[in-house]
């Protein structure tokens, strides 16, 4: 068994849905993989998007698993989810119905043309760093150390916790 984080966003809501029930409903997908179970998922959060600015507010959350798949085949999981959530990849870091990643993945480095893992952009992202950390408080990211000390040096301004 390997403990797993996935960073959940999404800033469309697609035909039937709003990025909030997108996270929502991913969250849950998320709970029914094979071989894998559900430990904690983080609150939700709001914030501007990063990159190009003319697309919409993102809603993130991070969930903890437990899975006994190996890192492929949980990518390939995550891709059916996004799938079904109307996703298409048409720009790089634009508005998307729903983005799952794999940020770690147990304290394995994986870097080869599939996989990336600790996620590149981690250390660099208060929506990914501050769900993170709350679900897990001590958590450390191979190579780049605590995740608390990495939020710290982070504009945290722009990101808001959803009611
Ligand atoms: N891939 C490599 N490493 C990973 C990994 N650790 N987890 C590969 C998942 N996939 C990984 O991803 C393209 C390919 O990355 C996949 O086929 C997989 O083999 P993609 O989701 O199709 O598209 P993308 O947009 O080019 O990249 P990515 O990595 O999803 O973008 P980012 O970096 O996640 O940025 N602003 C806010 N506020 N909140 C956001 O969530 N997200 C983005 C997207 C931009 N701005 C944002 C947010
Ligand atoms: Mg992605």
């Amino acid at each position: 068994m390997i403990i797993v984080y996935i960073g959940l966003g999404s800033n469309l809501g697609g035909d039937f849905a709003s990025p909030k029930q997108n996270i929502a409903s991913a969250i849950e997908a998320l709970g029914e993989i094979q071989s894998t179970q559900m430990i904690s998922a983080s609150s939700l959060y709001e914030s501007k998007p990063v990159g190009p600015q003319d697309q919409g507010d993102y809603i993130n959350a991070v969930v903890k698993l437990e899975t006994d798949l190996d890192a492929i085949a949980l990518l390939e999981c995550l891709q059916a989810i996004e799938n079904d959530h109307g996703r298409e990849r048409k720009q790089h870091w634009g508005p998307r119905t729903l983005d799952l990643d794999i940020l770690l993945f147990g304290d394995q480095i994986i870097d080869n043309e599939r996989l990336t893992v600790p996620h590149a952009e981690i250390g660099n992202r208060p929506f990914v760093l501050v769900p993170l950390a709350e679900v897990e408080p001590d958590c450390v990211i191979p190579e780049k150390g605590l995740v608390a000390d990495l939020i710290s040096k982070l504009d945290q301004a722009g990101l808001k916790v959803m009611p």
